[in-house]
């Protein structure tokens, strides 16, 4: 039993209900605690957020397939609803948070537990879901001006859009709160941005808006001239980029394949046939996602870790690249031949050279430890 009241058996409960899509049971015990006198925010931050942690792991590993994490998720997002409206609104603050992800950014659940522990603890919420763009984002500030804008990125690869959220709430005069890891370790990326506030969870947000308000505003962005050309570069060539590596690595990449007799982006993408560890398909028989976006996403990040000048932006992901694969019983080799492939394309870059060599080493250590016996 920790200091919540939520003991672990009740976390195993829980898991238990999410992975059998058991809506009633989450329900019933989620909100059961809240009866019982736990708090709802102790509910959805000791209970709910750890445990679809714990979804993501079993995707990653390769035990769930992406129909089963979505049935969680789905039972992760009613139970959110259940105990919000289960637990009595506090009065705190009249201030009035506005809440968004990133553009690009579909992982709303983190945003919507945010919104609701905001909303516990009194605050007036206004939540925009998934993905908006800076455009979007300034007409809602516009319209109903909010006292800050809570901004929320899971993955890293979204940071540079993210910065252009920034830069326009705060033209329009409004503070930004960043949160999410794709902010990075204490929020270092959110910063690095601009963000004027970072917190780590819902719970230390509604503490610095209700006992450190007004923010002292930093709202600086440290991304230097240097790296945003680079970062340009990077955009502008990644549709010729792309093309290439689905070329040169057709045969060591899973997932890629060649349209025949054509060339460039136009020919994918093709569904990736690479088996499940067990060898059979599942049910959609397609295990695997779609080589061509997985190579996307990484060039997504090495332009985000040119960005924000961190390479750890861009190991990061090799890092999860190569765990999903190694789960598949893919050689996560095929992710050095396209650190090399990019690297021979990318000569006059010295940043985008020196994250690729940063994404090199960090492959080959990995490599090298796999190899060690015990
Ligand atoms: C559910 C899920 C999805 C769902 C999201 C559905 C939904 N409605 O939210 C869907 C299917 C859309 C999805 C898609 C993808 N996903 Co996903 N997903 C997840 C999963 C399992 C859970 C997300 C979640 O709810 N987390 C729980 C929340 C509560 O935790 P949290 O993010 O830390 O949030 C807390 C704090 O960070 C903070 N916070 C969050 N935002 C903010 C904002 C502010 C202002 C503040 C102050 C605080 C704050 O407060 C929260 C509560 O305390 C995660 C696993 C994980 N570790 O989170 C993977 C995960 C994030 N996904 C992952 C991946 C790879 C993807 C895809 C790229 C996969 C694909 N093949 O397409 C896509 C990308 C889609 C996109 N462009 O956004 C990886 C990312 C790995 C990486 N390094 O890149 C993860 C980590 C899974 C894994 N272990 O591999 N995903």
């Amino acid at each position: 039993m920790n200091a919540t009241g939520i003991t672990d058996a009740v976390r195993a409960d829980f898991d238990t209900c999410l992975a059998d899509a058991d809506e009633g049971g989450a329900l019933e015990l989620a909100v059961g605690l809240v009866t019982s006198g736990v708090s709802a925010e102790d509910v959805l931050l000791g209970l709910v957020a750890p445990a679809q942690v714990r979804v993501g792991e079993r995707w990653e590993c390769g035990e769930w397939t992406v129909a089963q994490e979505h049935a969680a998720t789905h039972v992760s997002r009613l139970t959110v609803d259940a105990v919000a409206s289960a637990a009595p609104v506090g009065g705190g603050s009249p201030r009035h948070v506005l809440v968004a992800c990133s553009d690009g950014e579909w992982h709303v659940l983190p945003s919507h537990i945010l919104a609701e522990v905001m909303r516990l603890r009194g605050f007036q919420v206004r939540s925009l879901g998934g993905s908006v763009s800076p455009h979007e984002l300034l007409s809602d500030v516009h319209q109903n001006g909010p006292d800050v804008v809570a901004l929320s990125c899971t993955l890293t690869f979204n940071l540079p859009l993210a910065q252009r959220q920034i830069e326009t709430c705060q033209c329009a005069g409004i503070p930004v709160m960043a949160g999410g890891p794709g902010f990075g370790p204490e929020g270092t990326w959110a910063y690095a941005l601009g963000a004027d506030l970072y917190a780590a969870d819902a719970r230390d947000a509604a503490e610095a808006l209700l006992h450190r308000w007004p923010p002292v505003l930093c709202g600086e962005s440290s991304v230097q001239a240097g790296a945003v050309e680079e970062y340009a570069a990077l955009v502008r060539r990644r549709p010729e980029l792309l093309a290439d590596l689905i070329h040169v690595l057709r045969d060591v990449f899973p997932g890629l394949r060649e349209r025949p007799g054509g060339s460039g982006l136009s020919d994918v993408p093709y569904p990736s046939d690479i088996p499940s560890p067990s060898g059979v398909p599942g049910p959609s028989g397609r295990e695997h996602e779609d080589g061509t976006d997985f190579l996307g996403r990484l060039l997504d990040s090495l332009a985000a870790a040119v960005f924000v000048d961190d390479a750890r932006v861009f190991t990061g992901q090799l890092a999860f690249a190569s765990a999903y694969f190694s789960a598949r019983s893919v050689e996560p080799r095929c992710l050095l031949a396209m650190t090399d492939a990019l690297a021979d394309r990318l000569r006059g870059s010295p940043r985008t050279l020196d994250t690729l060599s940063a994404g090199h080493r960090c492959l080959a250590t990995r490599e090298a430890d796999s190899r060690r016996p015990g």
